[in-house]
């Protein structure tokens, strides 16, 4: 397992020397789990104060939906919601910010307004993303995914979906680094639940180790996700918070770094215990 490492984006260095969570903040009127709940400015700030009281390193902010079947929206309408979010929490903290979009336009007024790291679940299928990104010297996530949010439950078909995310995820690295992102600037991500049926994200999330491959440090996205309640026989999407804390200790273990969650104090207190144990593994002398 390659050792610590950091990530840079745009105002510092992240240090991974231990989990880093990354607390979710939706201001979509229509997300799966938490949709509708943080749309105005106020109620958004006072969530994002309270994900960072908790223990989150980064808050990732959404404006676009992007759950199974979900239709994109206007530019214009992610800008409107992201931009005054990511303004006001600019002023009330310090810890990195990122924006979550697939449009180079929104990611530009988000970085604008003071965000630090691009949360790209299209790996940069907007052609201008990447210049954006590489210009301002921002953070990226690059996540995997086929089609669109519309579209993408409709091929699940790999022949190996762990050595299929791999490659995918390294030519977008490629790809990025072509353009002029820094590789200390870059994290993957599995695109948990992203074209994807439930027993392929229990095998990537199993495999997670073999990212390592593409040398760069792992975010997971597992948090409340749909296979998390079939395994359990059904569980609702605000019940699944053990269930998402489980899915990060064994992605941490496996060795991801960064946890993308929407109740943070569960899954850090997990990570937390998870660290002091790898911790106290001995070493062969
Ligand atoms: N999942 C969602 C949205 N954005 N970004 C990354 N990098 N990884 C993910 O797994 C991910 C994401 C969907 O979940 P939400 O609607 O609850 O935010």
């Amino acid at each position: 397992m390659p050792g610590p490492a950091g990530w840079r984006h745009r105002s510092g260095v992240l240090e991974l020397d231990g989990p880093r969570v990354m607390g979710v903040l939706n201001v979509t009127p229509d997300s799966f789990s938490d949709g509708g709940r943080y749309r105005d400015l106020s109620s958004a700030l006072e969530h994002a104060l309270r994900l960072v009281d908790e223990g989150a390193a980064i808050i990732d902010v959404g404006g676009e939906s992007t759950r199974p079947g979900a239709l994109p929206i206007d530019p214009e309408e992610e800008s409107r919601r992201v931009v005054p979010v990511i303004r006001a929490l600019r002023d009330h903290l310090s810890i990195p910010i990122s924006i979550d979009t697939r449009r180079s336009a929104v990611a530009r007024a988000a970085l604008e307004a003071g965000a630090d790291i691009v949360n790209d679940i299209s790996a940069l299928r907007d052609p201008a993303m990447a210049e954006v990104v590489a210009s301002t010297g921002a953070g990226l996530v690059l996540m995997h995914m086929r089609g669109t949010p519309q579209t993408m439950q409709h091929d699940l078909h790999y022949e190996d979906v762990v050595a299929e995310v791999v490659a995918s995820l390294s030519d977008r690295v490629v790809s990025a680094r072509a353009a002029g992102v820094a590789a200390e600037s870059i994290v993957v991500d599995p695109g948990i639940g992203f074209a994807k049926s439930f027993d392929q994200n229990l095998e990537l999330i199993a495999h997670l180790d073999l990212l390592h491959a593409i040398g760069r440090p792992i975010l997971l996205g597992a948090s409340r996700k749909a296979f998390l309640g079939a395994v359990l026989g059904g569980v609702a999407a605000d019940a699944r918070d053990t269930a998402t804390a489980a899915a990060c200790v064994v992605g941490f273990m496996k060795g991801a770094s960064i946890f993308r969650v929407h109740d943070v104090r569960s899954t850090r207190e997990a990570l937390q215990v998870a660290d002091a144990i790898r911790r106290a593994t001995r070493v062969p002398a």
